[in-house]
Formats: structure tokens, C-alpha cells, sequence
């Protein structure tokens, strides 16, 4: 079988497959996605594709910034994929056609600045991870990264008399929108700076969705099931969360469609990144060491979920929580959610990029106890364990390759130390370190000792030990 899901071969799916309920040549396309991931694809995408339903204006057309790998499997499916949502066995199918086109940025940058001044566009989204904020300046004149393009465009609108978009930041980044802004404001001239500052709305958000990388052996099971192969599809969980801060003008009936939102984002923010990411990048660092393939199965020995208990009990005590937001009945539902097997959400794809993720996840909440005098132990556990897996290597003795922006500087510093205690000491000297937390001396006591029984013992023994207190 190797017949694509397409607008021609839709007619052929089976009954139980959901699937848009709009015409799609007929939807305004007012969004233009820069960062088309997986993410993207079964977050925002899915549900503007409930939003069109009762207001088609809100169609996308999206961007790749780096590769067309995306493009090349959408393209031939006319922007088409199937959302696999899984639960116990129990797979939920439905049709996205949300996404008009796919553009490949370095391909054609003129096309993408054209597509972020067209008038019917109202909001601009992004999803280009962690580091795709720290990127070297821009220049609009040719841009390359989302700031570049974004403060291209507006210059166009504001150059052709249009109004601005807003533009939303869907990345886990405390305080994401007014990183954007500051990137956009890097690369703008002082005019267009002025007028950004006055007119373009750059509103926070938190999102949240489980959106494990698709394999192959997924898009076989999903093509059993359609008929069809379907190279672009995305597999999910049931459950998912957008907060946004209220913005004015043409904005879409969030509400409409589930969203929450809200004056203040910062609170949901927090405990979405310390809890859920927090015991995320500790399962991965963690169980990556231990061999320990999937979250789930992590979670399923008791050792692993007392360790994430632990973990949630250090960094719930620096939450300031919003109302609404019940926190045990939020770690109840976390677990349910880490304990999903037909996910199958890899540790080695959370390890990833570590250096970009630590500060936000755990060494924020670190950083609070130890103003407060309190311990840390496992939340330092975690950072330990990210630290030894700088070195490339599993406890087993498998070599892997660290997949970090900063993986060389990393490397280098491991080398030029000998023992836990000096490697501790030299990564430590990484930027993403605050500088007082690098020179409390009990963060550094804990950090090493943490290094040092990793080391000596390996992760499991280690995790065992600490649910055994
Ligand atoms: C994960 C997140 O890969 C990672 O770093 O922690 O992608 C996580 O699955 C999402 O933030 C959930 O909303």
C-alpha cells in the first residue's frame, strides 16, 4: 500500500475516523505558524481546526525555519495528517485540515515575509523550541530566524498601511512573550521599534501537550487502520491545556474552543514548567542513564515514581499557584498522564537540548529553596544527572551522541576534568548556571555529592536509595 492520504482520497476513510467539518478552500488563512513540529501539529492546528467550524477565518499557513522535511511530507497530502490520539489501547483518529501550505523558509524567505503581510493575517504563532530564542541577531533585510522574519513583516505592514498581528510565543519559556518581543526589538530599527511598541500585542502563553516524535512503526498501524499512508501524522494524549494573556483586536473566539484566558500566565507557567517539564527532564537525564526507554516505564516502578513524587514535593513548596489550579489534583492527573504506555514518549527525545530547558525546570526552583534555606535534593539529583550525561555515555557503558546547542562546550569541559567533583566544578561555569547558585556552597556540596553516588552507583541504585528514605 503506498497511496497517500490526500483531498482526493479523503472520501476513502473509514467511518471511524473523524474529520473536519468545514470547507477548507473556503477558510481565510488569518495565521501564519513559524516552527511546523509535531507539537504544533497536534496543539494549536488541531484546535484551530475546531475554530473553523463555526469561524473560518483561521486557517494556516505554516513555516519551516530550517529543513523541508515537514514540507515534504505535507505537500504531497495537500497539508493533510491524522492526529492519532491514544489512551489504554484505545486509538482516537481525526483529520486535520487546518494547515493550508507549508513553507520552507531558507528555501524562499521573500514568499514568508510576503505571507506574514497579507492583510487577511491577524496572529502570528510560533513554536521554534527553547533555543530558537537565543539566536544570534538578524538582519530583517534577509532574514533567518522567527524574530528576523516577524520584524520583516510588520515593516512591510507598516509600510503598506496595514494594522499589525499579534504575534504568540507557544514555546515552554516562562515569560515567552515578552522574550519575543526583545528578540523582535533586536533586529527593528528605532522606528519600526516605536511603532511596535505601540501597536503589536506579543501576549504569554502556556501550553500543554504530550507529543511524542512519530516512528515509523506508528505511521504502519495508522496506515492498517486508513487505508492510506500518512507521512505527516502526529500521535497524542487525551488531555491538553492553553493559557493565553487576554490581548486586544481581532483575536479568535479563543474561549470558544477550550482555551483559558487570562490577565496573569506567569503562575500557570510555573507549575507547568517545575512540575510537569521539571519531572520530565529528571525521568530523562534519570532513566536515559538507566536504560530506561519510555517515561511510562519509569514511572511504573514504584522506585521511579516515588523519585517524581519527591521531586514534585520540592518544587510544588516554590509555586505560588492561580486560582483554579488544584495542585494535588494536578499531580494526580501528571502521573496518570507520565503513565500513558500507548504513548511510548522516548526519555532520549526529552533529553534533548538540556542546556536550553534546566534553568526554567529546575534550577529555577532550586534557586527559591536555597534563598529560602531549604534542601533540594532531588530536584540537585536531576541536575547531577544531566551533568553525567554530558559524558555521552549510559551506565551500561553505552555511547550515545549528547543532541544540545551546547554540546561541544560541554564535552570540552568534562574532558578537561578528572573525578565528579571537578566535573561538577567546570560545568558549572556554563552561563545557564546563575552565578550565586554557582557559588553557594551548598548547592555545590549537594550537586557533587549527587555526581559522585551516580557515578559510583549508577542511576537506578540511586533512585532506589532515595525511595527507600
Ligand atoms: C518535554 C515537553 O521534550 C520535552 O522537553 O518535556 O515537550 C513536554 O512533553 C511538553 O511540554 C508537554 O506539554
Amino acid at each position: 500500500m503506498s497511496e497517500r492520504l490526500s483531498q482526493a482520497t479523503l472520501g476513502r476513510l473509514p467511518a471511524n475516523v473523524e474529520r473536519f467539518g468545514y470547507d477548507r478552500r473556503r477558510a481565510a488563512a488569518g495565521v501564519v505558524h513559524l516552527g511546523i513540529g509535531a507539537f504544533h501539529r497536534a496543539h494549536q492546528a488541531a484546535l484551530f481546526d475546531r475554530l473553523n467550524e463555526s469561524d473560518p477565518r483561521w486557517a494556516i499557513r505554516a513555516a519551516s525555519l530550517r529543513s523541508p522535511g515537514v514540507r515534504d511530507e505535507m505537500a504531497p497530502q495537500d497539508g493533510l495528517y491524522a492526529m492519532v490520539v491514544r489512551e489504554g489501547g484505545d486509538d482516537r483518529v481525526r483529520v486535520i485540515g487546518a494547515v493550508r501550505e507549508v513553507l520552507v523558509a531558507p528555501e524562499d524567505p521573500r514568499t514568508l515575509v510576503e505571507a506574514l503581510a497579507a492583510p487577511e493575517v491577524r496572529l502570528v504563532t510560533l513554536t521554534v523550541t527553547e533555543k530558537g530564542y537565543r539566536q544570534a541577531p538578524d538582519d530583517p533585510e534577509a532574514p533567518r530566524t522567527a524574530a528576523g522574519f516577524i520584524a520583516a513583516g510588520l515593516n512591510l505592514r507598516r509600510s503598506r498601511g496595514l494594522a499589525p498581528f499579534a504575534a504568540l510565543s507557544c514555546d515552554n519559556l516562562p515569560d515567552n512573550g515578552a522574550r519575543l518581543r526583545e528578540a523582535v526589538l533586536a533586529v527593528s530599527d528605532p522606528e519600526l521599534g516605536d511603532w511596535i511598541g505601540a501597536h503589536v500585542a506579543f501576549p504569554k502563553t502556556m501550553v500543554d501537550r504530550i507529543v511524542p516524535a512519530t516512528d515509523e512503526a506508528d505511521i504502519a498501524s495508522l496506515a492498517r487502520h486508513l487505508g492510506l499512508v500518512d507521512r505527516a501524522m502526529v500521535k497524542t494524549e487525551p488531555f491538553w491545556q492553553w493559557v493565553i494573556e487576554d490581548f486586544p483586536g481581532d483575536r479568535p473566539d479563543f474561549e470558544s474552543i477550550g482555551v483559558q484566558m487570562t490577565s496573569d500566565v506567569a503562575p500557570w507557567e510555573d507549575a507547568k514548567l517545575r512540575l510537569l517539564n521539571g519531572a520530565h527532564s529528571a525521568i530523562a537525564y534519570l532513566g536515559g542513564l538507566a536504560g530506561t526507554d519510555f517515561v511510562h516505564q519509569f514511572v511504573a516502578d514504584p522506585a521511579g515514581r516515588s523519585l517524581v513524587e519527591s521531586l514534585w514535593d520540592e518544587a510544588q513548596a516554590t509555586l505560588d499557584p492561580p486560582p483554579g489550579l488544584d495542585l494535588p489534583g494536578y499531580r494526580e492527573a501528571l502521573m496518570r498522564r507520565f503513565s500513558n504506555a500507548s504513548l511510548q514518549h522516548r526519555t532520549r527525545q526529552i533529553a534533548m537540548d538540556g542546556s536550553q530547558k534546566l534553568p526554567q525546570r529546575l534550577l529555577a526552583p532550586i534557586a527559591d529553596r536555597l534563598r529560602r534555606g531549604q534542601a533540594a535534593d532531588v530536584l540537585i539529583l536531576a541536575v547531577a544527572a544531566w551533568m553525567r550525561w554530558q559524558s555521552g555515555c549510559t551506565d551500561a557503558g553505552e555511547p550515545f551522541t549528547v543532541d544540545d546547542p551546547l554540546a561541544s562546550q560541554t564535552g570540552a569541559l568534562l574532558r578537561s576534568a578528572h573525578g565528579p567533583a571537578e566535573q561538577a566544578k567546570a560545568l558549572l561555569r556554563l552561563d545557564l548556571f546563575p552565578r550565586a547558585m554557582a557559588e553557594d556552597e551548598r548547592f555545590v556540596a549537594t550537586v557533587t555529592r549527587q555526581l559522585e553516588r551516580l557515578c559510583d552507583k549508577g542511576a537506578r541504585a540511586v533512585v532506589k536509595e532515595i525511595a527507600r528514605r
